[in-house]
């Protein structure tokens, strides 16, 4: 009886002792942070954050904290089942670091490394005696001479993760993808005819270019990744007319391009801006001035066989999908090519100097506008007479004022990317 009694004791005391050290002997958490994409992006870019690894041996994960390691506030929750998105506005190299904690109280932490390019103007310049890709930042500074040759760069929407250009093999142009972070390039070579400026479909699977495969020059698209049979499907029936310079929207499947067709035949001025809405059964007229809009370049004859009224500088959206930069050479401009701004719900047009102030269009030629990442610059060529070569510029469409980007030679076809 005695025995029992103590033993009974015993047997209490050590459960009350081992409940007052529960925390003390039981398991911590553990905190897996995983994150995509992986690859370096231009910024902005959304990363997602993936907290599900995390998990707790002998309990359960309570709460959980998010340092994106930018200086903006620290995301929290209790289920790491559900992914966290974040958008890093600048350049930079960021720790990433989660806090889990347990349901007694014991915690465990991760970190990610988060690498952030700064936004880029890519273009094309002739400065080695062949169309190559470069690249700058939006302030000029840390201009770059990719590998590979090519014109009319365009970067992919949103991710910004892949470039289209069009590249020479000594015959006829085709089409190429480049990584941006490793510079490896993909080949869709279709021999005889030439591919030129590509576009990206809003959500980056497909691509829309201009080829005169038909006898003409029309639209046609293809499927990206684009496989070993790779399928070229052509879009636009403008014959006898023709079709370039297409351009889709950066927010949904809506594709501009321009074309010398009009409501009813020739275009007034000899060029005029169409779009395909997503979904319509046939393209529509979207602006016809008594100029040529669009398609034009002061004749820089780099693609041979283009129309004779018919050019590289192609349309570009605002990155909110609400208007078009494009070239004309309407008389009521301020001399040459200019750039306008069209109004897309409304297609009115107002010259670019009426749109942000300042003087970006000149008694110069200004052609190939390209609306940057932010919404509130447009990188564009203008004729420099001082040093008799085409150069690129970027305005500010806050403030009107005007920055040189491209150091030297010919420099066309100005590229970015959008949010
Ligand atoms: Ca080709
Ligand atoms: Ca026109
Ligand atoms: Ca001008």
């Amino acid at each position: 009886m005695t025995r029992k009694l103590l033993a009974g004791m015993l047997l209490l005391g050590l459960a009350i002792g081992l409940s007052a050290c529960r925390g003390f002997f039981t398991q911590a958490p553990v905190a897996v942070l995983d994150w995509s994409p992986k690859d370096a992006h231009e910024a902005p870019i959304t990363i997602t954050f993936d907290l599900s690894g995390s998990q707790d041996p002998d309990g359960e994960i309570v709460a959980w904290t998010l340092d994106f390691g930018d200086g903006s506030a620290p995301a929290t929750g209790t289920d790491v089942t559900v992914p966290v998105e974040h958008t890093y506005q600048a350049e930079g190299t960021y720790t990433a670091t989660l806090e889990v904690e347990d349901n007694a109280g014991k915690k465990d932490q991760d970190s990610v490394v988060i690498t952030v390019m700064a936004p880029r103007v890519y273009f094309s310049s002739n400065r080695n005696s062949l169309w190559q890709i470069f690249r700058v930042k939006l302030d000029g500074t840390e201009e770059e001479g990719l590998w590979f040759g090519g014109i009319t760069p365009a970067l992919r929407w949103n991710t910004r993760d892949k470039l289209a250009v069009s590249l020479f093999d000594g015959t006829d142009w085709n089409l190429g993808v480049a990584d941006v972070s490793d510079l490896a390039l993909e080949h869709l070579d279709i021999q005889t005819y030439s591919e030129i400026q590509p576009t990206w479909y809003y959500n980056g699977s497909k691509l829309a270019f201009a080829s005169d495969q038909a006898g003409n020059w029309e639209i046609w698209t293809v499927d990206y990744p684009w496989g070993i049979a790779t399928a070229v499907t052509q879009l636009t029936v403008q014959t006898p007319d023709w079709a370039l310079a297409p351009a889709y929207s950066p927010v949904n499947g809506d594709l501009v391009f321009v074309s010398s067709k009009g409501s009813g035949g020739p275009a007034n001025g000899g060029s005029a801006l169409w779009i395909w809405r997503e979904g319509a059964a046939a393209p529509q007229l979207l602006y016809d001035s008594g100029g040529h809009d669009g398609a034009i370049d002061p004749g820089l004859g780099i693609v041979a066989g283009l129309p004779a009224d018919g050019g590289l500088s192609t349309p570009a959206w605002s990155p909110d999908g609400t208007k078009i930069a494009f070239t004309s050479d309407r008389v009521d401009g301020h001399g040459g090519l200019d750039i306008w701004i069209l109004d897309v719900a409304t297609a009115t047009a107002q010259n670019l100097n009426a749109f942000c102030g300042g003087s970006p269009n000149t008694g110069e030629d200004e052609f190939d506008p390209w609306w940057v990442e932010t919404g509130d610059a447009i990188a564009f060529v203008r004729y420099d007479t001082s040093t008799l070569t085409y150069q690129v510029y970027l305005v500010d469409l806050n403030t009107g004022t005007v920055t040189q980007l491209s150091s030297a030679a010919d420099s066309i076809g100005p590229a970015s990317g959008s949010p």
